[in-house]
């Protein structure tokens, strides 16, 4: 009996469908985010300038990619090490500018100006997401759509009608709908004199921006809640309540998009998925990992990223139902070391709530049997899972753990490090 044959046995004795499991992960899409490659600098603005938005990425480690071809070798390197379904996952600052098209602001850009992202796409037959960018921009004043002065909101709400247009243009293109993100830095750095002007304008500029004609089948617009951000420590406008509740009121148009580095230290992203699920049909999320002040680590495979996991499995979240992003950027380590290991993280953890007996368990605190709930899942986490996570990458033709690192050693030699 080979490593996997066991650890199947074990799992099968448990009445898991293993190779079902590993069916259903394999179809799953995960968007990876374009930014984790170049510090979040984008192509349309100074790459010289600070971010702004109350995000910050810290480190200085070399290879950054610098231009679009640059981002799309290393995006290709990740895909090869990373197993399961990738979609991309592209911010509106990535926009492709060359001879054909020059560069155009962000209130007026169009579909044209990711043509070569489509083209990126349709090569590797990835969906894609998109975000409008509403930080790093000289039109912030810092605010944006909640902005008091009215030509910085309309730049703004003009940006975000433009992205709904280049989302539309992408799921038309690629064949599978695009999330897109609304996230604003908007607050304040000390205690605010009206913390209700601000939400009143941020709430009318997004009625705004949704009034853009779009197809919600293809088209899902989605609002990301913040606690605070740097810079923005008293006030922001964009909170947990305010999300929630515009897209509570904002049916079959607005999605609540949770990241779980944006809540206070002891509230948990995994207990917040199935509330939310007991009210939306859809719901989306950015997977990360804070530590204290930063809400954006590389995504370990923690208790935390595991409950997550556990959580849109077991909820049905992937039968649409949850829409995955990861959401984290480092420029202190290796940019493609720090994408793939938070991409084969939430495959682990996703592998493992798929290879639990959910409906067995279940029926044990439905009939209030916890003493044997406890121990089933505390046996659960001895099981041989590395013999099932390894066939899973050999199924789908990506190198299993301790045989990828070396490859993005040799690329860092060959490539990265001669980017100066
Ligand atoms: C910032 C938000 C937001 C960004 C990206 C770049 O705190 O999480 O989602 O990280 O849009
Ligand atoms: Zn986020």
């Amino acid at each position: 009996m080979n490593a996997y044959e066991y650890a199947k046995s074990r799992y099968e004795a448990l009445g898991v469908d293993v190779e079902r499991a590993m069916e259903t992960l394999k179809k799953a899409p995960l968007a990876l985010h374009c930014w984790q490659g170049d510090d979040v600098r984008g192509f349309d603005t100074d790459p010289s300038k600070p971010l702004t938005g109350g995000i910050q990425t810290t480190g200085n480690y070399p290879g950054r990619a610098r231009t679009p071809e640059e981002l799309m070798a290393d995006i290709d390197l990740v895909l090869k090490l990373c197993p399961g379904t990738a979609k991309m996952n592209l911010h509106a600052s990535y926009a492709i500018f060359d001879e054909d098209t020059p560069w155009a602001d962000r209130d007026k850009l169009e579909p044209k100006h990711f043509k070569k992202w489509v083209d990126f796409c349709k090569e590797r037959g990835l969906g894609c997401d998109f975000n409008p960018t509403f930080f790093s921009h000289p039109k912030c004043d810092p605010l944006t759509l909640s902005s008091p002065n009215e030509e910085t909101r309309r730049f703004w709400i003009d940006h975000g009608k433009a992205c709904i247009r280049i989302s539309q243009y992408l799921a038309e293109e690629l064949g599978q709908p695009c999330i897109m993100n609304i996230w604003t830095g908007d607050g304040f750095k000390d205690i605010p004199a009206d913390r209700l002007g601000p939400r009143v304008r941020y709430k009318e500029a997004m009625d705004e921006i949704l009034s853009e004609p779009f197809d919600f089948n293809k088209v899902k617009p989605c609002v990301e809640s913040k606690v605070f951000g740097i810079g923005v420590e008293a006030y922001t406008a964009g909170s947990a309540e305010y999300a929630l509740a515009y897209a509570a009121v904002n049916p079959g148009k607005c999605i609540p998009l949770m990241d779980n580095g944006h809540y206070h230290p002891t509230e948990v992203v995994s207990d917040k998925i199935p509330a939310l699920l007991a009210f939306f049909p859809e719901l989306a999320l950015h997977i990360t990992r804070p530590i204290r002040w930063d809400s954006d680590h590389v995504v370990l495979l923690d208790d935390e990223t595991k409950e997550i996991c556990k959580e849109i499995v077991r909820c049905g979240g992937l039968e649409g139902r949850v829409h995955m992003a990861l959401d984290y950027f480092d420029a202190s380590i290796n940019r493609v070391s720090a994408w793939v290991t938070g991409f084969r993280n939430v495959q682990k953890a996703l592998l493992m709530a798929l290879l639990t007996p959910n409906e067995e368990l279940k029926k044990l605190q439905d009939t209030d049997q916890f003493t044997e709930l406890m121990v089933r899942q505390e046996e659960m986490k001895t099981l041989p899972f590395g013999g099932i996570w390894d066939e899973y990458c050999r199924r789908c033709g990506v190198p299993e753990d301790g045989k990828w690192f070396p490859m993005v050693q040799k690329y860092e030699q060959d490539v990265q490090l001669a980017r100066g």
